[in-house]
């Protein structure tokens, strides 16, 4: 028998096997679940007394996956696959009860099994695409045995998690539990199958596919999708192929084929990032003040203007299910507010994702106001107006007035000082900064930005919304555009250096988006405006740096009134609406003269040149941000560009791009750079440091 703090442990209840996954948090694999399964079909075996066995896991889930923690790791045996085809060669039938997760190596354990059932709530998936994998335990040859090619392609291609019902109807699991008691269902069940004698039933020996043609058929189209959408990825194409081996050949030369696949994508620098990814976002949640305080209670939420970063971050808190009241200055401009609010909800009626009833019933949770007495019973209000010291502190000094004690008074600026904009009020320790991204009810990134004198519940409470919001928060520091927009005025000024020096735009944003980001960086000009940036440089042109380099290439532009897609051209044309731009002979010619204005002669970049200034730039002072305690770790760094800025998911992040390319290169080229421009390209502090001690940037991911 297993000692009782076993994580697999098993009991003979009547005539079966009880075999309880007790692996916390989650019921992860690891090697222990591994052994454990492995020997319970074992002990069933063995024992004449049990005639079925019954797989549950312990706590609010079945079984998370293979455990992300090994990857990477040597392995240690049993492999999970040899675990599955030992659950599946029993003599005795097994079944497997299911609620919360299963998924991954999780769901490939209860495919295993000969039985499923699966109560309300139960969340079944093959996800591991989105770590870089494929389900690697018999799943890409046991799932299209059981349900098809091309509902198997669907869930393994997508990652998506179906429900019970679903599961059913797809043919994932045989019965849907009429309870919730997932114990009481899974011994109800294993009896039943027991009473009418139901024989071992073995997915491998699945009837294989119904309909061969459409099975062919599933896979082509899902061989050119995944080509066209999956932007680098590999292990979308090796999903595929495993399909196809499961349709062809015999299933053990099937599951050798798919043990290879699994291999050769465990050891990529994909699976790496990803996981790092996974990683990342969880521990960034984990900012000192949430372990510090409990979050204060918040019910109803004010937000201060309509615009469409106000309308947005509406929608985004009125889409958690809290009520919303929006303060604008007079009634015309409150009734725009409404009204951004309402289209958003219109489009998604458009496409046939919300129904009018359902759109009804969320707008009767917001109100609006043009005086701020409405925020009397706020708990937590957002500031979204224009991006000004005074017309903030003024808006504060109103909440200060009007708010209840203990409210949480937020603002959305993006580069304002916000101990400033706490000063102003009677109450610094209630204020912080909630930087959202547009469209802010989409985007999934939040900034949490801690000025020094706020008190940690408030930051709780700002952790606590985002959970709420399903965003994904960071803490930064205060500081000239805090993490984010900091790294993107030094990426993009390193990239309109190279303009002038020789590189055209669109050769920029080509490298760019090989890399893997969506859009280059003068793409994104074009689509959020180039008038915003344009604003902001005017503003500071009075506090710029006289020895620091300014291209005047984007002013340019601007002075044309070419501000991109929403007047027609920009750095690219976009004849009659078009959203993709063509490049413009006529940007080329002022960049020419901008050129020659500069006395610069223009010199050719290779692409390779090209990535490796844009990404050197962007992990420089992703350092600086570290050193200066903005970020508190590389991570938040990683996780901020990557639900913020469209940095290639796969890669892991700037910070660990950096690492596995190795500090010590990346240092080196910042050295080169240096030669011609010094001021830009200074090294930074920490990056020196970590170089000298051959350390990388994972190495301070763990102290927060
Ligand atoms: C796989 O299975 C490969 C196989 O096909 C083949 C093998 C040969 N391992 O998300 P939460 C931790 S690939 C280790 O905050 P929730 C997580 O880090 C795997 N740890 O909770 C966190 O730790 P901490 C396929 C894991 O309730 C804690 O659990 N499976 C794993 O919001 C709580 O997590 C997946 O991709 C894991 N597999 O969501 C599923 N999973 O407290 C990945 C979680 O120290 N997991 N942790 O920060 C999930 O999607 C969500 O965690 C889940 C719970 C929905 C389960």
């Amino acid at each position: 028998m297993p000692p009782d703090n076993a994580p697999v442990t098993h009991t003979l209840r009547g005539k079966i096997l009880l075999v309880t996954v007790d692996n916390p948090p989650v019921n992860a694999l690891g090697v222990d679940v591994r052994r454990g399964l492995a020997a319970a079909i074992d002990a069933a075996d063995a024992n004449d007394a049990v005639a079925a066995v019954l797989i549950v896991g312990a706590g609010r889930n079945f079984i998370a996956g293979a455990d992300i923690r090994e990857f990477g790791k040597p392995p240690q045996p049993p492999a999970l696959p040899d675990v599955c085809n030992r659950i599946e060669a029993s003599s005795k039938p097994v079944i497997a009860a299911i609620h919360g997760a299963a998924l991954g190596g999780g769901l490939e354990v209860a495919l295993a099994a000969h039985y499923r059932i699966a109560v309300a709530g139960a969340k079944l998936g093959l996800p591991e695409v989105q770590l870089g994998l494929l389900p690697g335990a018999g799943g890409t040859q046991r799932t299209p045995r059981l349900i098809g090619a091309q509902a198997a392609l669907s869930l393994m291609l997508s990652g998506r998690h179906v429900g019970a019902q679903e599961a059913l109807s797809l043919g994932l699991v045989d019965r849907v539990g009429a309870s919730d008691d997932v114990l009481a269902e899974g011994l109800a069940y294993a009896q039943e199958l027991l009473a009418s004698r139901a024989p071992v039933r073995r997915t491998r020996d699945a009837q294989r596919v119904a309909d061969r043609a459409a099975a062919e058929a599933a896979i082509a189209a899902a061989r050119a999708d995944t080509a066209k959408k999956s932007r680098g990825l590999f292990s979308p194409q090796k999903i595929v192929d495993c399909v196809e081996a499961a349709l062809n050949q015999p299933f053990d030369d099937g599951l050798r084929f798919e043990r290879q696949q699994f291999l050769e994508c465990l050891a990529s620098p994909q699976r790496a990032g990803l996981v790092h990814a996974f990683f990342a976002e969880r521990e960034a949640q984990k900012a000192p003040e949430t372990k510090a305080a409990p979050p204060r209670d918040v019910r109803a939420v004010g937000v201060v203007g309509g615009g469409t970063m106000g309308a947005g971050i509406a929608v985004a808190v009125l889409d958690a299910g809290l009520p919303v009241t929006m303060i604008e200055r007079d009634d015309e401009a409150l009734a725009r507010g409404r009204a951004n609010v309402e289209k958003v909800y219109d489009g998604l009626i458009a496409k046939g994702r919300l129904t009018a009833d359902a759109k009804a019933k969320t707008l009767a949770r917001f109100s609006g106001s043009t005086s701020y007495d409405a925020l009397a019973g706020a708990d937590l209000v957002i500031e979204a107006v224009f991006e000004d010291l005074a017309v903030k502190q003024a808006v504060f000094g109103e909440l200060d007035r009007v708010c209840q004690p203990g409210a949480v008074l937020a603002t959305n600026t993006s580069y304002l000082d916000i101990d400033a904009i706490a000063a102003g009020t009677a109450r610094v320790q209630d204020v912080i900064g909630l930087h959202f991204f547009s469209p802010a009810n989409i985007m999934k990134l939040l900034e949490v930005v801690v000025p020094a004198r706020v008190s940690a519940d408030v930051v709780a409470t700002a952790f606590d919304l985002a959970k709420k919001l399903r965003k994904v928060p960071v803490r930064a520091g205060v500081c000239d555009g805090f993490i984010g927009n900091r790294l993107l005025a030094v990426y993009r000024t390193a990239a309109d250096h190279m303009i002038e020096d020789g590189a055209s735009p669109y050769q920029i944003d080509k490298v760019v988006r090989d890399f893997g980001f969506p859009m280059g960086p003068y793409q994104v000009i074009d689509l959020a405006g180039g008038d915003i940036g344009w604003a902001t440089r005017k503003r500071r042109a009075a506090t710029r740096d006289p020895n620091a380099r300014y291209v005047q290439i984007a002013d340019r532009l601007c002075e044309r009134g070419w501000f991109g897609q929403k007047t027609g051209r920009g750095f690219y044309l976009y004849p009659q609406g078009a959203r993709t731009g063509t490049p413009d002979p006529e940007v080329e010619a002022i960049i020419a003269a901008e050129r020659t204005r500069a006395g610069i002669t223009p010199r050719t970049f290779s692409d390779d040149e090209i990535l490796r200034r844009y990404l050197a730039a962007m992990i420089n002072e992703g350092a600086n941000v570290v050193h200066e305690r903005i970020a508190l770790r590389p991570l938040d760094v990683d996780v901020t560009l990557l639900y913020g800025y469209g940095f290639p998911r796969y890669r892991g992040g700037p910070m660990h791009y950096a690492d596995t390319v190795g500090l010590a290169n990346v240092l080196a080229d910042i050295r080169a750079f240096a030669k011609e421009d010094p001021l830009f390209w200074r090294p930074s502090p920490l990056l020196v440091e970590l170089v000298e001690r051959g350390a990388t940037f994972a190495s301070l991911n763990q102290s927060a």
